[in-house]
């Protein structure tokens, strides 16, 4: 069994699994020399071969226990036929959405659009660097692709609250997504991710409808990859209650964010946890990273626990820092 699903299935709390969210990027020099190289990210994305190589980069260097394979949660919108574009310093950018359009997407068109990514993880899973790791498919969650196809770009550039106002939209979207997300979860399991992760990096926008918008598409979702016979971790960023999140959505594992304080979440959540070190922390010295680092160590000790970030890691985080955490990790007794 591999070391995730060792510690989610078997609840081992002996070995702390080690993997970092967006480990696959731009902090990696050798990220940085292919990504020069090509200036189109959904291309580069939909090269099977590159994108395998960029997905196996940290695991040679660091020996993570586990490959996130390199793609994007906006390739569910590509897939759809919706524009999507990464401009330098901009972030995503998305084209016209026309709902009865995606909404006539065959299951097969969506699955040949996507087809090189499957084709990575195949690759991936049967590397021998590969052997006895963990291959973590993903999606993003309905809520934070919604937001992307709506807005256009990132919530953090610009975020115009009216997209919150045509209820009725949002449902039919929401539902439109949702059954392709589970297309997409089914494909990546076929071709040999043993976990899947589900990002909701804006579930924190959300103070309404928290029910209908977040939990039911969710929890949808994680029962369907449960069918599948796959483990699921949800990352619900920025939500409030991350102990009712739990309960209602059943997610095999729950990775935190920064904000939340592990010491209250350790007394509150009974499933395996992952992640919470502050990504800013790797910007900060070795001594102090080694603090923070143990301080996770320690609270969740006798706790399954996968060690990882609670966001993704900055691309000025220094190589050195990284190892420093690896080192601490591993040498933890
Ligand atoms: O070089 C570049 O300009 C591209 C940067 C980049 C990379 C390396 C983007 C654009 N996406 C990725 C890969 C990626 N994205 C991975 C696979 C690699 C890995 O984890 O190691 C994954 C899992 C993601 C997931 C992702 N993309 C999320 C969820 C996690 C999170 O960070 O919250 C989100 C919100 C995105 C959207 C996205 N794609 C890229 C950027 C810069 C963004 C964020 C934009 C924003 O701030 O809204």
């Amino acid at each position: 069994m591999t070391p995730i699903q060792d510690c989610i299935i078997n609840k081992n709390t002996k070995s702390k699994p080690l993997w970092i969210m967006r480990q696959a990027g731009r902090y990696l020099p050798e990220f940085r020399e292919i990504r020069a190289k090509n200036s189109d990210f959904i291309k580069l994305c939909l090269n099977e071969s590159l994108s395998s190589e960029i997905t196996i980069q940290p695991i040679k260097r660091f020996n993570f226990d586990a490959a996130i394979i390199f793609s994007d949660i906006l390739m569910l919108p590509y897939g759809l036929g919706q524009e999507v574009k990464f401009e330098k310093g901009l972030g995503p950018k998305l084209g016209k959405l026309d709902l009865d359009l995606i909404e006539n997407v065959s299951k097969d068109e969506f699955s040949k659009k996507l087809n090189s990514v499957y084709k990575s993880i195949s690759n991936v899973s049967s590397n021998p660097i590969c052997k006895n790791k963990d291959i973590i498919g993903f999606v993003g969650a309905p809520w934070t692709i919604l937001i992307y196809m709506i807005n256009k770009m990132s919530p953090k550039k610009n975020l115009s609250k009216e997209i919150f106002n045509d209820k009725i939209f949002i449902r039919k979207l929401l539902s439109i997504i949702e059954k392709f997300l589970k297309i997409h979860i089914e494909n990546q399991i076929k071709a040999g991710a043993s976990i899947i992760q589900i990002f909701d990096s804006w579930a924190g926008l959300l103070e309404d409808n928290i029910s209908e918008f977040i939990y039911e598409p969710t929890l949808n979702l994680v029962q369907h990859v449960k069918k599948l016979d796959v483990p699921v971790t949800c990352f619900p960023r920025g939500i409030k209650d991350y102990k009712n999140f739990c309960e209602v959505v059943k997610p095999d594992m729950v990775n935190i964010d920064y904000n939340v304080d592990p010491n209250k979440i350790i007394n509150e959540i009974k499933i395996p946890v992952q992640g919470g070190l502050d990504p800013k922390i790797l910007l900060t010295d070795k001594e102090n990273l080694r603090i923070e680092v143990i301080k996770y160590l320690q609270i969740f000790k006798d706790h399954p626990y996968v060690f990882n970030l609670g966001h993704g890691i900055l691309p000025e985080t220094k190589i050195d820092m990284v190892e420093e955490l690896v080192k601490t990790v591993r040498d933890f007794k």
